[in-house]
């Protein structure tokens, strides 16, 4: 086990099954040390980014408010859970775990009902997963971000036994937060919701998780259960989750169809076209958030996630420089993020920009902000993200 791991209790542990293989890098990772985002040695500092002013401030979580983490502060490979970003668009319900139940309703052979204790009583799994907000950026300097090991069990396994029926369409997962939303001037009490198509929510990996870094799932964090769909924008991991139901109809909520709403310029057959997407699976997507000194040798770190395709390279460019290969944390897996490390070799004095690209085994490459589709909603920042600093 590496150093960077939270103690787990091995006997739970041992009872936890890999929920899909863990899949691995195409990356050759060799000789790589495990330890890759280490706190600071004696003696190492932390060089300033020159984008990043001196104003911007992060403060520890607290209650109904968005966190975010110093993205230049990351150290370990699982990130803490009270250090966990913090998104919330409706407030943060308190759900006493004696008296909460989980529906499954609507299109099912079996509508079901479960205590927490009869979700816990299932096959239990367990993922290391990571993921982003979908408006997470630069102008956070990537702070919406987190990576974890999630316990929990199969959402198919759930949906399999509640028998989706023909003609279903969508699964509809409710929050048990609820706000007054006004739609066209007309009050109305909305609980936060999304949806999956069938296909989607039957992926293997889908969770409902009630654990996280081996501890109860957190307050903030949706506890007691929450859903979690590896390789997606954050947003798709209903917190708080109340109820699962399955209809012939699309979800037309907010959170599917007004806000986290993609709005860019598309090439639709042959015509430019304004498109709307809705947010669903993560970008291919890589960003420096630290450098490090010590005595004298300097050391770009960064992370990279995606939808969980296998990567073929992380590569870091300096000034008008070649692209360099960066080391991916061996201990990656699937759905993690993707830790890397990238030795700053003769490194001269003076004003430096410094940028991060993944490519994945598709061949396909993290394109420029330039590169990218013209596009006006701040979701979905993915392009490549330069940084500046003076050595
Ligand atoms: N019930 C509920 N679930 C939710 C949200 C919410 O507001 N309510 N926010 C979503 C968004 S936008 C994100 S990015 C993630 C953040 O999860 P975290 O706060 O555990 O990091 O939760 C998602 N799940
Ligand atoms: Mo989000």
């Amino acid at each position: 086990m590496n150093q960077d791991d939270k103690p787990a209790d091995k006997s739970r542990r041992e009872l936890l099954k890999d929920a899909v293989g863990t899949g691995t890098l195409a990356v050759a990772a060799a000789s790589v040390p495990g330890l890759m985002f280490p706190a600071l040695a004696q003696g190492e500092r932390l060089v300033p980014f020159t984008d990043v002013p001196d104003t911007f401030n992060v403060r520890p979580a607290r209650p109904n408010a968005t966190h975010y983490l110093d993205t230049r502060e990351i150290t370990t490979y699982f990130t803490d859970n009270d250090d966990f970003y913090l998104v919330q668009h409706y407030g943060q319900p308190e759900i006493d775990n004696d008296s909460y139940r989980l529906k499954v309703t609507g299109m099912v052979d079996n509508e079901l009902d479960f205590s927490l204790q009869d979700l816990k009583d299932r096959d239990n799994i367990e993922q290391q997963v990571g993921f982003e907000c979908g408006g997470n950026g630069r102008r956070l300097f990537q702070g919406l971000i987190g990576n974890a090991r999630w316990g929990g069990i199969s959402l198919k396994d759930i949906l399999e036994e509640a028998g989706i029926q023909e003609g279903a369409k969508e699964i509809v997962f409710f929050g048990t937060d609820t706000s007054t939303e006004t739609i066209r001037e007309r009050e109305v009490e909305k609980s936060f919701a999304r949806s999956l198509s069938i296909d989607d929510a039957m992926r293997p990996e889908n969770m409902l998780a009630f654990e996280m870094n081996g501890e109860p799932l957190p307050y903030y964090h949706g506890k007691p259960v929450r859903a979690l769909i590896p390789g997606w924008y954050g947003i798709a991991n209903v917190k708080w989750l109340a109820q699962i139901h399955v209809q012939d109809t699309r979800y037309m909520g907010r959170f599917m169809g007004r806000d986290y709403v993609t709005l860019k310029k598309e090439n639709i057959g042959g015509v430019e076209r304004w498109v709307e997407n809705s947010v669903t699976a993560m970008n291919l997507k890589s960003s420096i958030v630290r450098v490090t000194e010590l005595g004298g040798q300097y050391k770009i770190q960064g992370f990279a996630l995606n939808d969980g395709t296998a990567l073929q390279s992380i590569e870091v460019k300096i000034d008008d420089g070649p692209w360099q290969g960066a080391q991916i944390n061996p201990r990656s897996t699937k759905y993690s993020w993707k830790l890397f490390s990238y030795d700053w070799n003769n490194a001269t004095p003076g004003e430096h920009t410094i940028v991060s690209r993944v490519t994945d085994i598709n061949g396909n490459v993290q394109a420029t902000q330039e590169e990218l589709p013209e596009k006006v909603s701040y979701w979905e920042d993915f392009g490549q993200f330069p940084r500046t600093l003076t050595l």
